[in-house]
């Protein structure tokens, strides 16, 4: 597996860049990051673009324009392709002690370069989308709803490395290349913080909010295949790194114990609910939604206490009951039909519908299983 060396570190910051046809964009790109480094960092940073042999000749376009800016590096590769291992590739040639990447196309704000490197005694600083200040930009209605399924799902799989920041899918970051040398690094399509993340030392995180800028020129690469690729990376990251067998186990137990207080409470609440409102319908409802009051406040406190986000609690209460939504109104409904065909108070709640009578002689209708007394008048 690829790694990054300890060193050399002649220089403070290397700032990696990955291109794919980005001809149109590069050389305003370029001038204008090599100004802002140049006043925070003179002579000690480097930019490395690192260019997958674009057909539209975005490395030529970088060639040219080496002898004006000689802190820009130039890697071609030409067996390879990939925006994570692009990094990857550029930081192993970089010479900083400090590592970046940010894209190539402009949309991400050159300003925070200044304040990233700078974020003192953190590991690890973020350019954040998603905290106070920060914005996608104009994103579409569907680009949005990809991008919070994407950030649901590596909370779910991941939620020991996403759940360390606002904005784990972020291209623009900076890391201490002492947090990831020599560490083994897979990454599989874009999502190459992750890897940083799930990979790497890092103790200490910062964030700095940014504003996503749209795309003034050239095209998106972003295709299907960069979904399936993220979930195939999700796969390795979960596999390979984090809580091993045991603690997944734990994980899964502490759910499960959650889960059966879960019932409990809502038997309970039933129970407690019935005589006060009167009405067993509006008591069910009362009882599920205290059960899954329960079960957030457990699960978010307990079994995923390391993987909480930085939303709110009461976004994430927002967001569990929504989950839960199928899963109460087919437990209602059951529990009402239940108790439509006979069955007891206890069996309905449990799901189970009441035996059939032995046909044989008197059992009474008091008999665990059978429907309850008509209520008396
Ligand atoms: N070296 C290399 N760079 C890539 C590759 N794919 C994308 N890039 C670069 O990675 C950066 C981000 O890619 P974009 O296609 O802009 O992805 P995005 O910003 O998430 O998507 P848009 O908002 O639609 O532009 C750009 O600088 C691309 O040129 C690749 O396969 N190899
Ligand atoms: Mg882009």
């Amino acid at each position: 597996m690829p790694s990054v060396p300890a060193g050399p570190t002649d220089l403070l910051f290397s700032l990696v860049v990955p291109t794919y046809n980005e001809r149109a964009n590069i050389e305003a790109f370029l001038r204008r990051t090599c100004g802002v480094l140049s006043a925070h960092y003179p002579d000690k940073y480097e930019v490395v673009v690192v260019d997958d042999d674009s057909p539209d000749g975005t490395w030529e376009a970088v060639a040219a324009l080496q002898g004006e800016l000689p802190a820009v590096q130039l890697v071609r590769r030409q067996q390879e392709r990939g925006l994570a291992t692009a990094v990857i590739c550029g930081w192993q040639q970089a010479r900083g002690a400090i590592l970046g990447a940010i894209d190539g196309d402009g949309q991400h704000p050159r300003k925070p370069l200044g304040a990233l490197p700078n974020a003192r005694g953190a590991d690890l600083a973020v350019g954040s989308r998603y905290m106070g200040g920060g914005s996608t930009g104009d994103w579409s209605a569907l680009r949005l709803f990809l991008s919070a399924g994407a950030m649901r799902l590596a909370l779910l799989w991941i939620p020991e490395i996403s759940g360390r920041l606002s904005d784990p899918m972020s291209g623009l970051f900076v890391v201490r290349r002492a947090a990831i040398a020599d560490c083994p690094l897979s990454p599989v399509g874009y999502k190459i913080l992750l890897e940083v993340m799930g990979r790497g030392r890092i103790e200490r995180v910062a964030e700095v909010a940014f504003a996503f800028d749209r795309r003034q020129r050239g095209h998106s690469k972003v295709t299907w295949r960069e979904y399936v690729a993220f979930l195939q990376h999700l796969l390795r990251l979960r596999f390979a790194t984090g809580e091993g067998a045991v603690g997944r186990l734990g994980r899964f137990l502490r759910f499960a114990v959650v889960g059966t207080s879960g019932v409990a409470v809502d038997f309970a609440v039933l129970l407690l609910l019935r005589p006060v409102v009167g009405d067993e319908i509006w008591a069910k409802v009362g009882a599920i939604e205290v059960a899954i009051a329960n079960n957030f406040y457990w699960n978010d406190r307990w079994t995923f206490a390391d993987a909480q986000g930085h939303s709110s609690p009461l976004m994430r209460f927002l967001r569990f009951n929504l989950a839960c939504t199928l899963g109460a109104l087919i437990n209602l409904t059951l529990f009402l039909a239940l108790r439509r065909i006979g069955a007891n108070l206890v069996l309905a709640n449990l799901g189970r519908s009441p035996p059939r009578p032995s046909g044989t002689t008197g059992s009474t209708s008091n008999s665990i299983g059978g429907p309850d007394p008509p209520p008396e008048t």
